[in-house]
């Protein structure tokens, strides 16, 4: 059967990839970093870079056509030079009147040097300024060609990407497992000009106008006297906000469910939130949503795992990003769109479509799939890449047209204008990441960091002296041309249209899509969010709130807060719930996920390599877990019972019963906690109890039988025991399809 092996051999080198990634420098072990160099002491040639980035795309008109280098390179020659090239001599030192004299002012390597670095920050993004990207290969199917012309929708069409997740109130340098929005900002290379879908991993905003935005952001950043807390919503200030602005419960009711703590940018869908008006080549419009669909599923952290890990790994998002993509197990996503017909009420089913706190609910407009994602390079330069890349709702090719939601229209301008301050002047597109990968010919000029070297003596139009160019394109030229939409004639107000007023159906719309479960952790995170703020009036106002969307959420949040559950104000909606906004109840391919294997090196490890080949198989990744580093077998310990812990992990196998370490404390505790005659080591035991609690499946053959029993999970839902390592695995894997073992949560609501 060859396909069978060929697809066999495939999986084989992708695990050797993977265990690359995860294995720590083990000297001498296979898979492991070779042998640290020699200290340097003369010039050799550099390391080349990592496989999986390269140098970035910076394909121009004035550069890559001459074959010049388009991009600066760092360390890749042998000498030392200044900004200018000179070679230098001596970096270590700086010039001074006798070496304990004072520092020359005539140091010019010393100034270059010191006032370089004094400019190496730029203004961290005002929000989203926590992120992590990738590049990546969009393909179009072709499928909505009817609908757009936009170029790189065209079946088979590629087009390369970038793209950028974020978390919205942290600073660049806050935890990445926040309870928080996350951004999805994708930048296509189309050969048609740069399009940028900048949404986010939930479909509805906080606000409905854009003169807003500084308010909201205001009322959720850190309170202004003691900046704190960071990358929270549970505070004061935010809770102040969106309990008295009512049109925010759509978005806050979301961040408090499980899309609020997402397990992996990998496992995120992402929403363009706006309607976008598309144009197809006979001119023919139609309203659209956006959707990213990730192959692997939506999932999420618990609550307490995104707590530890804010502590643990506060890099958590952007390392399994990375890891994955440098394992080969790239993330994927497919884009889809609702359409609806572009009539000039701009509602479907009676829901408006400028109003960016609304959905369209799956089951009334499927999501039909019109391309997919693939990221498979990881950045070269974090700064040069993610953090100066400057995304804009402008940036639109032909075929994609913008529509009059508020919020939309108010973005048109900040993300430009943002880009002033943060990237210093009007000349950000010729930043490498930047650059479009079409032909650019505009008659933009000049600048703070202007690049280009622009020819010709007239950038102006209409002229005689340049030959006339550049020409305006037309229809034929694949132009841009704005949909000559009709603009109804109207007073000049401040208002929104009365439609907008209707803050809660799809509230309780959502609440009534939930699983019991779900349920549960939204009532959690309203409690713990609203207990933590200080102002007895403001939690007794968002309770208001929840009494209008349903009287199960407002008593469950009440009691927790030891407050009366207060009456609805307004009659409660009736919604048909969207059972497509439930995350719980479907099978997900495992692919990239973390399966800890904690192994016992004086016990039996027969099967191990078997059982670690298995693992890859699946496309998942295997992470040996023993109580100190080196080698178990000729297998490298990945984790140590020191640096491993369980929120790292999506399922764990016990392959061995480890005794506690021979240390006088760890060995008490491990007694106190368990009378049993041989003692596991309590770190393992800890490691089993929070997957336990976490609803993670776990499963133990041989002697990690007994961990199961000392650590008191036996028996239960989704713990497993089987005769061989491979066997438990495959039930473990069966189990891991849905996710979690949702029977460990208890839920008191239905
Ligand atoms: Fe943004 N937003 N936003 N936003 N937004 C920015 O632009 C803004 C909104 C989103 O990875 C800023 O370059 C206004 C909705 C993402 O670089 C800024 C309004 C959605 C990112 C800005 C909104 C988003 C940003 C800050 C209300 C989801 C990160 C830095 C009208 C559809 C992009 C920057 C990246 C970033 C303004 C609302 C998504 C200040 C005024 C709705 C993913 O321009």
């Amino acid at each position: 059967n060859k396909p069978a092996q060929a697809a066999k051999a495939v999986v084989e080198a992708a695990a050797e990839k993977i265990s690359d990634v995860v294995t720590p420098d083990v000297p001498g072990a296979p898979g492991s970093a070779p042998p640290p160099l020699e200290e340097p002491t003369k010039p050799h040639d550099p390391l080349p870079p990592k496989k999986e980035q390269g140098a970035p795309e910076t394909r121009t008109p004035t550069g890559a056509e001459t074959g010049a280098p388009t991009t600066a390179n760092g360390q890749q020659g042998a000498y030392l030079t200044t900004s200018q090239g000179a070679r230098l001599r001596d970096t270590d030192h700086s010039l001074k009147a006798g070496p304990r004299g004072p520092i020359l002012l005539q140091d010019h390597h010393f100034r270059e040097k010191i006032t370089h670095f004094d400019h190496e920050r730029i203004p961290e993004r005002v929000v989203h300024a926590r992120g992590a990207g990738a590049h990546g290969v969009f393909t179009g199917y072709g499928t909505a060609e009817d609908v757009t012309r936009a170029g790189f929708l065209a079946k088979g069409k590629e087009t390369p990407v970038f793209v950028r997740f974020s978390t919205v109130l942290g600073s660049r340098g806050s935890a990445d497992t926040v309870r928080d929005t996350r951004g999805f900002a994708t930048k296509f290379y189309t050969d048609e000009g740069t399009f940028d879908l900048v949404g986010n991993n939930m479909p509805v905003f906080f606000i409905q106008d854009a003169i807003k935005f500084p308010d909201i952001i205001h009322a959720a950043k850190p309170h202004p006297d003691r900046e704190i807390p960071q990358a929270q919503s549970a505070h004061d200030t935010f809770w102040d906000f969106v309990s008295l602005h009512t049109e925010a419960q759509h978005h806050t009711i979301w961040n408090m469910s499980d899309r609020g703590i997402p397990r992996s940018y990998r496992t995120m869908e992402g929403f363009g939130v706006h309607t976008f008006r598309l144009v197809n080549a006979a001119g023919g419009t139609v309203l659209v949503k956006f959707h990213w669909k990730p192959k692997l599923g939506v999932h999420s952290l618990t609550w307490e795992e995104a707590q530890l890990l804010g502590g643990l790994d506060p890099d958590f998002h952007r390392r399994d990003l990375y890891d994955a993509i440098e394992a080969g197990a790239h993330p994927e996503w497919e884009l889809g769109i609702q359409v609806f017909p572009d009539t000039p009420e701009e509602t479907f089913a009676g829901i408006d479509l400028l109003d960016p706190t609304k959905i369209v609910p799956e089951e009334l407009a499927p999501v039909q799939p019109i391309g997919k994602m693939v990221l498979n390079r990881t950045p070269t330069n974090f700064f040069a890449e993610t953090e100066q890349v400057a995304f804009h709702l402008g940036h639109l090719v032909p075929g994609i047209d913008v529509t009059n939601d508020p919020l939309f229209q108010g973005r048109l301008f900040s993300y430009v204008d943002t880009q002033l301050t943060r990237l210093g002047g009007p000349n950000f597109s010729q930043l490498p990441i930047n650059r479009p990968h079409a032909p650019v010919n505009d008659m933009l000029r000049d600048g703070f960091h202007q690049d280009a070297v622009h020819g010709g003596v007239a950038p102006y139009r209409p002229n005689s002296l340049d030959g006339g160019n550049p020409f305006p394109a037309g229809d034929a030229e694949h132009a841009f041309v704005d949909v000559p939409v009709t603009v109804a004639e109207a007073p000049k107000v401040r208002a929104n249209p009365a439609s907008f007023d209707d803050h809660y159906s799809q509230v309780r719309l959502f609440w009534l899509s939930m699983s019991p479960v779900e349920k549960e952790h939204i009532i959690r995170a309203y409690t713990f969010e609203l207990g933590k703020c200080y102002h007895q009036a403001i939690k007794e106002r968002q309770l208001r709130a929840l009494a209008n969307i349903d009287p199960v959420l407002c008593a469950e949040v009440a009691t927790g807060l030891g407050l009366p559950a207060p009456e609805p104000t307004l009659p409660l909606t009736d919604v048909t719930p969207s059972p497509a906004l439930s995350q719980v109840g479907r099978e997900w391919p495992g692919d990239g996920r973390t399966v800890g294997i904690v192994v016992d090196a004086d016990g039996d490890l027969d099967g191990l390599g078997t059982l670690r080949r298995a693992v890859f198989a699946a496309g998942m990744v295997p992470l040996l877990i023993a109580a100190h580093g080196g080698m178990v077998g000729d297998l490298p310990v990945q984790r140590t019972f020191a640096t491993g812990r369980s929120v790292e992990v999506d399922a764990l196998l016990l392959a061995g019963a480890p005794a506690p370490a021979p240390d006088a404390l760890v060995a008490r505790d491990a007694k106190a906690g368990s009378p049993q005659a041989t003692p596991v080591d309590p770190r393992v035991l800890l490691m089993v109890q929070e997957c336990w609690r976490h609803a993670k499946a776990i499963g133990a053959w041989g002697a990690g039988a007994r961990v199961l029993e000392q650590a008191g999970v036996a028996g239960s839902a989704g713990v497993v025991t089987a005769d061989s390592g491979a066997d438990t695995f495959t039930a473990v894997q069966q189990l891991m399809a849905l996710h979690r073992v949702w029977d460990r949560f208890p839920a008191s609501v239905s």
